[in-house]
């Protein structure tokens, strides 16, 4: 594949004349992958209680932990659990991540965002250690999400809103396998009827589910007839139960029993055919390559960075720090000088309101002055016309006094007189 990636122009095909060595270079890239062990992630979105832990403990053949969710979880929230797995000499670092409490609230209108709030955390995670100057990608714990498990319930009738507008949402954050949860729920005939219903309305409402790629010549023919089986009806079970002469896991009803890895049953040897056993790495670089990088180059936008200017010509990554700092300067710049502006309009207003206050102040101090100035010649007058009331009134007075003593003078004359006339006369009676 690589080989073919380096034909054409400039490069010259040679022969060799002997063995070299280097065609053991896939084994050492295979040497390298398995001691330094694989990390897979899987999100199971579904409704509480649709059998999502049941199908991860079926998938790997182990009892992971985990409590069943209660209903009143007031929004959804993501639950993630790492495992190391060994199979052979294969080492597995596996998250199951879980959504709990979806499908519980009366309003479901937000449920999908915590989803892909976590989805784009660990995008960010990612990108936040590439960015380092000092980067650790080899030991870095890459918990991006490989494949989401959707998980639809066994209703045979159509999809749910809740599920087209998360799938919608996801597809493309995210490499999205749907399948029919507990399908032991759901007749033959109803079950065709209902992945032929699920595709039209996923194809009718531009969702785009995870095909299982059919460029590799060895898995071409396989993923293509599994593309078709697509979305995969499954049954969960860890229960062991004895079938002829062997043990196998499959699920007890008083009526029978649905056996988990019966092909004839279920789809879930499908299931981990794909997922598992075929396309497990592919899973891995479809979320790096298309996922994560759209992820990337969007973020990257975000924060200014461009491949080419304006006249399409190649702008490297110091010249868009160059470009984004002078832009940052403009902008300060630009900050500053709206500021000094506003500092300038807030003295001016200030200076406004201090000399409307002054005049207010100076027109009630002229109306006061008016006021007492009145007020003092009201009491001047009223002086003035006391004053001569009292001049008035002394005038009066003196007369009197100038009348009272006259009389009191004539009175005095007449007593002497009657005096001297009773001494003459001592007969003479006094009154
Ligand atoms: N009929 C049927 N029942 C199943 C199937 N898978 C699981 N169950 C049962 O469904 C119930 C819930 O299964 P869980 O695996 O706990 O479901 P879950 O989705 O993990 O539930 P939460 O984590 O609580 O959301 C259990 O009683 C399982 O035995 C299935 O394929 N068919
Ligand atoms: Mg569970």
């Amino acid at each position: 594949m690589c080989f073919k990636s380096f034909q054409g122009e400039g490069c010259r095909t040679v022969p060799l004349s002997g063995h070299v060595g280097f065609d053991s270079l896939p084994d050492q890239l295979v040497n390298k992958s398995v001691n330094h062990g694989f990390c897979f992630n899987i999100l199971c979105v579904g409704e509480t209680g649709l059998g999502k832990s049941t199908l991860m403990d079926t998938l790997f053949n182990t009892k992971f932990e985990g409590e069943p969710a209660s209903h009143s979880q007031p929004g959804v929230q993501l639950k993630s659990s790492t495992y190391d797995l060994q199979e052979s000499n294969v080492g597995l670092k596996l998250t199951v991540v879980g959504t709990v409490g979806f499908g519980d609230q009366i309003n479901k209108e937000d449920s999908y965002k915590p989803i892909v709030e976590f989805i784009d955390a660990q995008f960010e995670a990612y990108l936040q250690e590439e960015l380092k100057i000092k980067r650790v990608l080899h030991n870095f714990h890459d918990s991006r999400i490989h494949a989401c498990l959707y998980f639809i319930a066994p209703t045979g009738h159509s999809l749910k809103s809740l599920d087209l507008v998360t799938m919608k949402k996801l597809d493309s954050k995210v490499n999205i396998i749907p399948i029919i949860a507990k399908s032991d729920a759901i007749s033959k005939s109803e079950l065709t009827k209902f992945k032929i219903k699920i595709t039209s309305e996923l194809v009718s409402n531009g969702v785009q589910i995870y095909q299982f790629p059919t460029d590799d010549e060895s898995v071409a023919e396989i993923n293509g007839t599994m593309n078709a089986h697509l979305p995969f009806a499954v049954i969960g079970s860890t229960e062991e139960l004895k079938i002829g002469n062997k043990m196998m896991k499959a699920r007890q009803y008083p009526w029978g029993t649905v056996q988990v890895e019966n092909e004839t049953h279920c789809d879930f040897v499908k299931l981990r055919e794909m997922l598992i056993r075929v396309n497990m790495e592919d899973l891995r670089e479809q979320t790096h390559t298309r996922h994560y990088e759209l992820y990337r180059r969007c973020k990257l936008e975000e924060m200014g960075f461009k491949d080419t200017d304006p006249d399409s010509k190649p702008f490297s990554l110091q010249e868009t720090y160059e470009a984004k700092r002078n832009e940052f300067l403009g902008e300060l710049q630009k900050k500053e000088e709206e500021m000094r502006q506003m500092f300038v309009q807030r003295v001016k207003e200030k200076e406004g309101e201090l000399k409307e206050a002054e005049k207010e102040l100076h027109e009630k101090f002229d109306r006061l002055k008016k006021l007492h100035q009145d007020e003092k010649k009201k009491l001047e007058d009223k002086k003035k016309s006391l004053d001569d009331e009292v001049n008035a009134f002394k005038q009066r007075k003196t007369a009197a006094e100038l009348l009272q003593s006259q009389a009191q003078q004539a009175g005095g004359s007449q007593t002497l007189k009657r005096e001297k006339e009773r001494k003459n006369n001592p007969w003479l009676c006094t009154e």
